[in-house]
């Protein structure tokens, strides 16, 4: 009798230690995610998506890993679920397990389970959305971008300037030009078939669309050289409607402005 009781002792603190082990490992892995996560800024940490250089673009990369976090939490439980049904319920005879027509709590359980995840997806999609979507009355600085097949017209209206250019291929392509740290207001128009103005590293694109302006405005958070697209199949050359985005300093921003507007005033002085 006491050797039973020594075993059953000796079961119990086996269980306990397993368990104890257990929640180690989960607690290294779930740090280990954190860490990752929070600190480290790699293609993998992202999962793919291009560093954002906006304040907007880094709502929409925390959505992004959020969403896949979230994800692979529930394929875990999931892959946790069919393993232990495989490795627990196996045959292990010919007696068939107890038949049963129905369980309705578990019916209940992965009804209500979807709704909540979408609806947790959801509230932060649309929470985010507004965010990135959200437009002060007064940004400091206005592009008019003007798609047209198959090349991009920037146009600042507080400064009269205009920077346009070529398809990728024929010449210059066009430069956008912004100030870091400022709010800048986009008005997309488009002449001909709708476009799509995408900078990867925004995390963002929107269509430009004929008779129906589109507006969004960004922060840039750093300064630096990047390749704007069309994102919208608009023709033969949509390919090449490439464009340049120089993110600036704004004394930089104001010397460009004023380059550009004595290059245009020298071109209109000499065709009169
Ligand atoms: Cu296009």
């Amino acid at each position: 009798m006491t050797l039973i009781r020594r075993q059953a002792a000796r079961g119990a603190r086996g269980t306990a230690t397993r368990r104890r082990a257990n929640a180690v490992r989960v607690g290294a892995l779930a740090v280990m995610l954190l860490a990752l996560t929070g600190c480290a800024n790699n293609t993998f940490t992202r999962i793919g998506f291009p560093n954002p250089v906006t304040e907007q673009g880094k709502v929409t990369l925390s959505l992004w890993q959020g969403s896949w976090i979230a994800g692979m939490l529930v394929a875990c439980v999931v892959w946790g679920l069919i393993l232990w049904a495989v490795v627990f319920h196996r045959k292990r005879g010919d007696k068939l397990p107890p038949q049963v027509r129905y369980n309705m709590p578990i019916e209940i359980l992965y009804t209500i389970v979807p709704f909540v995840l979408i609806a947790v997806l959801f509230y932060y999609t649309a929470k985010d959305e507004n965010t990135i979507d959200n437009m002060v009355s007064n940004p400091k600085v206005t592009v008019n971008v003007v798609g047209f097949q198959w090349s991009w017209e920037f146009n600042y209206p507080q400064y009269g300037v205009a920077s346009d250019g070529y398809m990728w291929g024929f010449g210059p392509l066009p430069v956008l030009e912004i100030p870091v740290g400022e709010v800048i207001q986009f008005n997309l128009t488009s002449t001909d078939v709708v476009h799509s103005f995408w900078v990867p590293q925004f995390l963002f694109k929107r269509d430009v669309i004929p008779g129906h302006p589109n507006h969004f405005q960004i922060t840039a958070t750093q300064t630096g050289t990047y390749t704007g697209h069309c994102s919208e199949l608009c023709g033969l050359y949509h390919s090449r409607m490439l464009f340049t985005v120089k993110i600036v300093t704004p004394a930089q921003f104001q010397t460009w402005i004023a380059q550009e507007k004595a290059i245009q005033k020298t071109a209109s002085g000499s065709t009169q």
